[in-house]
């Protein structure tokens, strides 16, 4: 239901975007098509089901103890259902291969099958969600040498081999049962702490190793697999296998989808400034939304400066259809339904504002050589009322907008009893 104030505000802003060319009716409809990969691993700090104690390795890191993540697949699911009703749209939920509904056994990584993740295609069809998956390569023994794929170990190579080989064909049966392809996500923490003398030859292994294992053809309706670079990881400091030129290069060469995580990169390096460039030269690319603080730090996505510029280089390349929009952090500090809803929030609003933009008249403006026209115009747009159209979106959809008082309710009848 859409309150009078909100109708009214909404109104206001038609007319206003109106003067400038924007139709916000059709923006909302765009807005609305654009489904984002919920990570499962929000929710839970990323532990999984594995087997109850296992640690969380390879160079990521979940900082807070804040109470009440979810330590069972029903809690997990309830509260990703939680956060589905908080936010409009329709989206799309990330898993990773530790997520298997193991029934309590222990299935090592080079064990796992369709079936293990049965329920979550069950269960996605009933909550209206698609999946997209994730190979697991770290918090695991096999990962403690620092190497999975890369491995000069021939035996710990083929685990990961056959893990990686077993992670398709689970993501192929993902994407048949849901009619949508699944985006399989292929990231290895691999790397050292202290420089190597080896750069080369760990990139041999994992080129060898994932040529092998990608010689395996599947049908695209089903599943594609995308490839996730990285600087350097928590304890792997000196050297990473999987570098953005290693996969960039891969993914050019295979025409593979690259993931960019928004974290992996040098400090003032933004994924933003990379979309128009990759687009010329992969298929489609896959987004890692994250906020990372000085480090890979996986903060919370807020409305920040890069976030509104990720979204601006894809909807001004017209590219939305070409881009996988996926969110990756887990910060175990706050609230984590919180941590869900408020990233979420935030992406929807930094595509909602790009959506706003009336990009032909800058076009214009820009040709003509009218600089300061440009400026400020784009300035302009920061105070225009996009806020007043995102509350619209959301009550039109059905969706409260004071969900930190839902939260807390959730919070204290449920996640406090944890
Ligand atoms: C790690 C990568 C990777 C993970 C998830 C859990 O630096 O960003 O995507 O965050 O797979
Ligand atoms: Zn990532």
């Amino acid at each position: 239901m859409v309150k009078e104030q909100t109708q009214k505000a909404f109104e206001l802003a038609v007319a206003q975007y109106a003067t400038i060319g924007i139709d916000v009716h059709k923006v909302i409809g765009q807005l609305n098509s654009l489904s984002i990969s919920l990570h499962c691993w929000q929710a839970d700090d990323v532990h999984g089901f594995e087997n109850a104690g296992s640690e969380l390795t390879g160079g990521i890191q979940a900082t807070g103890n804040y109470p009440g993540r979810a330590r069972t697949l029903n809690e997990l699911r309830a509260d990703l259902e939680k956060v589905l009703t908080l936010v409009p749209g329709t989206h799309r939920v990330n898993l990773h291969a530790i997520y298997g509904d193991f029934g309590g056994e222990m299935v090592d990584r080079d064990q796992i099958e369709p079936k293990h993740f049965q329920s979550w295609i069950d269960w996605a069809k009933k909550v209206g969600v698609k999946l997209d998956f994730n190979s697991t390569f770290f918090s695991h023994p096999k990962s403690d040498s620092g190497f999975t794929l890369s491995s000069p170990d021939k035996e710990i190579q083929s685990f990961w081999m056959e893990h990686l080989r077993r992670c398709r064909i689970i993501s192929a049966e993902i994407g048949r049962q849901q009619g949508s392809p699944c985006i399989h996500n292929i990231w290895i923490p691999d790397g050292t702490k202290d420089r190597t003398v080896n750069r080369l030859a760990y990139r041999e292994n994992l080129k060898y190793a994932l040529d092998t294992v990608l010689e395996e053809k599947f049908n695209p309706n089903y599943m594609s697999d995308c490839i996730e670079s990285k600087l350097f990881g928590i304890g792997l400091e000196s050297y990473t296998v999987g570098s953005h030129e290693f996969y960039m290069g891969y993914g050019v060469k295979n025409k593979m989808i690259i993931t960019l995580d928004a974290g992996h990169f040098h400090p003032t390096e933004v994924i933003s400034d990379k979309i128009s460039s990759l687009l010329l030269f992969v298929p489609e690319i896959m987004l890692h939304v994250s906020r990372p603080v000085r480090w890979d730090s996986d903060h919370v996505v807020i409305l920040d400066d890069e976030l509104q510029h990720i979204a601006q280089e894809i909807i001004r390349a017209n590219a939305l259809d070409r881009v996988h929009v996926g969110l990756d952090y887990f910060d175990a500090s706050i609230n984590r339904i919180g941590a869900y809803v408020v990233g979420i929030r935030a992406t929807q609003k930094a595509f909602l504002q790009a959506l706003l933009e009336p990009v032909e008249l800058l076009r214009a403006f820009e040709s003509e050589g009218k600089n300061f026209e440009r400026m400020a115009v784009l300035e302009e747009m920061k105070s225009m009322p996009w806020g007043a159209v995102y509350n619209y979106y959301c009550e039109q959809a059905g969706i409260t907008i004071d969900y930190v008082s839902e939260i807390e309710s959730y919070e204290s009848s449920l996640i406090s009893k944890r």
